[in-house]
C-alpha cells in the first residue's frame, strides 16, 4: 500500500498545508521524499526519509546518535555565528517530542531541507570538490570534539575490510542466487588482492592508527555545495557517525569523486581514476585536518583510497551475489556494474599508488 503521505507529516512539529512528497536524491540506503508544505503563503520544503529499518535495526539508536551529533554541530554553527539551517542537518522532533515517528511498521524522520544547495553525483568542477574536502575535514575536526562514549555502534565493523572479505566468502560459497558462474572472474579478482584487507585494520587493532568520531560516508553527494558561494556548507547523512579512521573518510571520498565516470558506468572504457582530482581532494583535506593528522594516518590515505574502493567494490559483488538486497538498484546487474567501476579504480590507483603517496607526504 502507498504511504500516506500526508498522514505521516502531521506528526512533525510543521507548521502549514501539505502540498506534496514526492522521491527525492539518489541515496542507496534510506527512501529520501522532498516533502513541501504552504506556510504563510510560501512554499517551505522539507526532507522526510523513511529510514532502512531492514539495516539500522535499532532505530532508536541510530536516531539517538542523529540528535546528539545534530544538536552539537548546530550549537557549533551557533558558536561561529552561522546559519544553523543550512550549515548543518537540522531534525524536526515530532509533535510529542521524539526524533522519529513509527506507524509500527514504518519508522520516518524529518530535516529541514538546505535549499540553495546542490549534492553533486559526479565531480564537475574541481572547486566543488576541493570544498567538499574543506568541509568534511572541517567536519571531522569537529567531532574530534565530540564525546565518542555517548555513541551507540550503529553498523558494527563497517569498515572492517577483513569482515567485509569473510561475508564476501561467505555469499560466494551460498551462490543464493546461482550468479557466482557468471563473475567468475570478479570473484578471483576480489581474492587475489586478499592482501588489501588487513592493511588498516591491523594498524587500528595495534594502536599505529587512532580511533576517532568519523563520518564513515563521505561520498560526493552527501556534502551540500552552496550555489551562490561554492563552498562545501553542510555534511549530510550522518547515519554512520561512528567510531572509525580518518584514513577511510578520506579515502571514501576519493572512491567516489576520482572516478572520471558514475559509480554505475556500464562502460569500463569511460571510468578512469583521475590523479589529477586526488591531488585536489587531497590539498583541501589537509587545508582542513592536517595540523591533527597523526603521521601514519598520513602516509594511510592513500592506502584508505585503495581499501575503501576495494572494499566497496566487494560490497556490490557481494550485493549481486545475495539478489541485490542491500543497496538500491534500478536495473538488474547495476551492483555488478558498480563492482566493475571499483575494481577498475583499484586497478589504476594501485599503477599510480607510489605517486598518490608522494603528493600526501608532500
Ligand atoms: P541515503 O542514506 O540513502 O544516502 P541521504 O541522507 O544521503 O540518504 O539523502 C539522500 C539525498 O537526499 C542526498 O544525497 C541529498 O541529495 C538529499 N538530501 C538529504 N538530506 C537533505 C537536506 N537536509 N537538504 C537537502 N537535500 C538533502
Ligand atoms: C551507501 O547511503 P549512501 O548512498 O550515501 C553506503 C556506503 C557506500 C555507498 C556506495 C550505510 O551510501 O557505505 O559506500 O552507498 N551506506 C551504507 O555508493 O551502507
Ligand atoms: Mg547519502
Amino acid at each position: 500500500m502507498a504511504a500516506d503521505f500526508e498522514k505521516i507529516s502531521k506528526n512533525f512539529d510543521i507548521t502549514g498545508e501539505y502540498v506534496s512528497c514526492e522521491r527525492y536524491g539518489e541515496g542507496h540506503i534510506n527512501d529520501t521524499y522532498k516533502l513541501t508544505v504552504q506556510c504563510e503563503g510560501k512554499p517551505v520544503h522539507y526532507v522526510l526519509q523513511r529510514i532502512n529499518h531492514r539495516l539500522f535495526k535499532n532505530v532508536e539508536g541510530l536516531m539517538r546518535n542523529i540528535a546528539l551529533v545534530t544538536d552539537f554541530c548546530r550549537k557549533s554553527v551557533l558558536a561561529r555565528g552561522g546559519d544553523p539551517m543550512r550549515e548543518c542537518l537540522t531534525l524536526i522532533r515530532t509533535k510529542d517530542g521524539r526524533n522519529y515517528w513509527t506507524d509500527g511498521e514504518n519508522y520516518y524522520r524529518v530535516y529541514v531541507f538546505i535549499e540553495d544547495a546542490t549534492s553533486y553525483q559526479i565531480v564537475h568542477d574541481p572547486k566543488d570538490f576541493y570544498e567538499s574536502a574543506v568541509a568534511f575535514g572541517n567536519f571531522a575536526t569537529l567531532l574530534a570534539g565530540f564525546d565518542a562514549s555517548q555513541l551507540y555502534e550503529v553498523l558494527p565493523d563497517f569498515h572492517n575490510t577483513k569482515v567485509r572479505f569473510e561475508n564476501f566468502l561467505r555469499a560466494v560459497k551460498q551462490d543464493s542466487f546461482g550468479r557466482n558462474a557468471e563473475v567468475l572472474k570478479e570473484i578471483d579478482w576480489v581474492i587475489d588482492h586478499k592482501d588489501l584487507c588487513g592493511k588498516i585494520v591491523d594498524k587500528i587493532a595495534s594502536g599505529e592508527i587512532p580511533l576517532r568520531v568519523t563520518h564513515n560516508d563521505t561520498k560526493l553527494n552527501n556534502v551540500m555545495i552552496d550555489n551562490a558561494t561554492g563552498k562545501g556548507i553542510a555534511v549530510i547523512d550522518l547515519d554512520t557517525v561512528m567510531p572509525g579512521s580518518l584514513c577511510y573518510d578520506f579515502g571514501d571520498s576519493i572512491r567516489f569523486g576520482c572516478n572520471s565516470a558514475a559509480e554505475d558506468e556500464p562502460d569500463l572504457k569511460k571510468v578512469h581514476f583521475r590523479l589529477d582530482l586526488y591531488e585536489t581532494y587531497l590539498r583541501g583535506y589537509l587545508s582542513a585536518v592536517g595540523e591533527s593528522l597523526t603521521k601514519t594516518e598520513r602516509e594511510n590515505l592513500p592506502m584508505g583510497a585503495v581499501l575503501m574502493t576495494y572494499e566497496c567494490g566487494m560490497r556490490f559483488l557481494t550485493d549481486f551475489l545475495e539478489g541485490d538486497v542491500y543497496f538500491r538498484t534500478h536495473r538488474p546487474r547495476q551492483n555488478l556494474d558498480r563492482a566493475h567501476t571499483q575494481f577498475k579504480l583499484v586497478d589504476e590507483m594501485l599503477q599510480v599508488f607510489d605517486k598518490m603517496q608522494d603528493m600526501a607526504m608532500r
